[in-house]
């Protein structure tokens, strides 16, 4: 760490910051600022005394510069719903929050673009391009309360990813604000731009340590003209990724949602999630959420059921179940988002959001089982999420009864044993969440030593105070 940087700013400074974004802006009162100091698994505890709340990138601007001449830390904060606490600022930082960046600044649908601020809540970037007639695909349990700014800096992946990419794939053009105050333009359209290195992309899963994205252009794709949506029960994540093979290949359309769950996981969705229901009559030990969508506006929901029908005759499905209206496809998805919250009630749950190969899923997801079985006697692994995209999320709740406390105190132990494993296989340990401050030892274990030599040197080079998100990555 940089010895000059001062993580929380000092007093004499803070009627300065205040003065750039006004004093209504500049947000002091303890109970105001709570919300932001922690993050939605309860994890962690955050401690600040200023957020700043710009509302331009001129104010974004000031505020770095001011920053980096006085060496004073920033911790950027979009939605705060990001799940490794790189949002939170843990010495005393200031926050900068982006919340009122949240203008659609242009929707170009002959171009299939979006121009819109960092502070746009994601679901609002949804809503403006389907009022177009277009599709931003980027979709996330969370995207009532995320924003473009948090999204592009994560690199999230999400539900969508499988058809239309990550969020990485999804940006045509950024406007950036560097930790010196100096402003990026780079809030082009263009799919092709071969001037010069590609610098979009080093600041997409920067998790906030390489500079501010203040704005962005995301691409957009044509509304499906036919979506159908399937629930299906099956005995093994093998006969999901055969399943998905299978569709890939045959169905006269595309498949724009393929996700994995354990009947442990869809319990605890229709134990605790408001308004679940269990779509299939009878109990399956797996489910799979999975929806197709085309262009041709006829004949789908027929393809689907017999891709479905043949499916169940070659013993790859065990029963399923098409949404009948809109109101059920929406009842499907709901069960599918609420997996994050429905594991609350259930005690302590140690995380591990990992991708392999596709091929290699239904081996991780037994082997990392056993082993998590054999570790802590009781356990309850609940694995789901993202199987087309290979990306996990090996969730392990604590034995039923047992304290929340001991067991959560045998996170590292838990993901040393899980980690291995998705080693072995070639995978990543944070497929779509980030590194933030979760990960940040992890990462120096698993990450080529001269790719992290780079990005200690790309970080020197464009942060040479470190007062951008200091503690988080890196
Ligand atoms: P924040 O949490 O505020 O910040 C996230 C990181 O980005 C921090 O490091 C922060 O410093 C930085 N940051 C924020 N804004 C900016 C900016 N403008 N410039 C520079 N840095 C910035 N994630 C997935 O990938 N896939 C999922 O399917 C998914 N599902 C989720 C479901 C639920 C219920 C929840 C709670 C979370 C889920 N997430 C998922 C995680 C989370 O929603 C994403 O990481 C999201 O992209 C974060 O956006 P945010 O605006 O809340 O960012
Ligand atoms: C999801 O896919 C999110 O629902 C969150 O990425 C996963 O709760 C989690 O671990
Ligand atoms: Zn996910």
């Amino acid at each position: 760490m940089n010895e000059h940087l001062r993580r929380a700013p000092a007093p004499d400074l803070l009627p300065r910051f205040a003065a750039i974004v006004g004093d209504k802006y500049a947000v002091t009162d303890p109970q105001t600022l709570a919300p932001h100091l922690i993050e939605g698994r309860g994890l962690y505890q955050g401690v600040t005394s200023l957020m700043l709340r710009p509302g331009s990138t001129e104010e974004v601007a000031a505020i770095l510069k001011l920053a980096n001449e006085t060496k004073t830390a920033i911790v950027p904060q979009g939605g705060n719903t990001g799940l490794v606490g790189g949002q939170i600022p843990f010495d005393g930082e200031l926050i900068l929050s982006l919340t009122r960046l949240d203008k659609i600044r242009e929707v170009d649908a002959s171009s299939n673009t979006i121009t819109v601020e960092a502070g746009v809540v994601l679901q609002k970037a949804q809503d403006a391009a389907a009022a177009a007639g277009r599709l931003f695909p980027l979709s996330l349990g969370s995207e009532g309360s995320c924003t473009i700014g948090g999204n592009l800096s994560t690199n999230a992946g999400g539900t969508g990813a499988l058809a239309y990419g990550i969020a990485r794939e999804l940006v045509a053009g950024v406007e950036v604000v560097l930790a010196d105050g100096r402003v990026m333009h780079l809030l082009r359209k263009l799919k092709k731009d071969n001037t010069g290195y590609d610098l979009r992309h080093i600041f997409v899963g920067a998790e906030g340590t390489l500079g501010i994205i203040t704005a962005a252009v995301l691409k957009l794709f044509p509304q499906p003209r036919a979506v159908e949506t399937a629930f299906i029960g099956l005995k093994s994540p093998d006969a999901a990724v055969k399943l998905l093979n299978l569709a890939q290949a045959r169905i006269g359309g595309t498949v724009t949602g393929f996700e994995l769950m354990v009947r442990g996981i869809v319990e605890m969705a229709l134990k605790h999630g408001h308004g679940n229901r269990d779509p299939l009559a009878g109990a399956h030990p797996w489910y799979v959420l999975m929806e197709v969508s085309s262009q041709q506006s006829e004949g789908l929901r027929d393809a689907l059921e017999t891709f479905l029908g043949d499916a169940i005759e070659q013993d790859l499905v065990e029963d399923a179940t098409i949404a009948a209206n809109l109101d059920q496809r929406k009842a499907f998805w709901h069960l599918r988002h609420s997996l994050t919250e429905v594991q609350k009630p259930e005690g302590g749950s140690i995380k591990h959001d990992v991708s392999v190969p596709v091929a290699a899923v239904p081996a991780f997801i037994a082997e990392a089982s056993a082993a998590v079985e054999a570790l802590i006697p009781g356990s309850r692994p609940v694995p789901f999420g993202h199987v087309g995209d290979g990306n996990i999320h090996f969730n392990v709740s604590q034995p039923v009864g047992a304290d929340s406390k001991a067991f959560l105190a045998r996170w590292t132990e838990v993901n040393a044993v899980v980690d291995k494993i998705v080693l072995k296989y070639q995978g990543s340990i944070s497929a779509e969440h980030g590194i933030g401050k979760l990960k940040r030892e992890s990462l120096v274990k698993v990450k080529d030593p001269v790719a992290l030599a780079l990005m200690r040197d790309l970080k020197k080079m464009l942060d040479p105070n470190g007062i951008l998100n200091p503690g988080k990555v890196l």
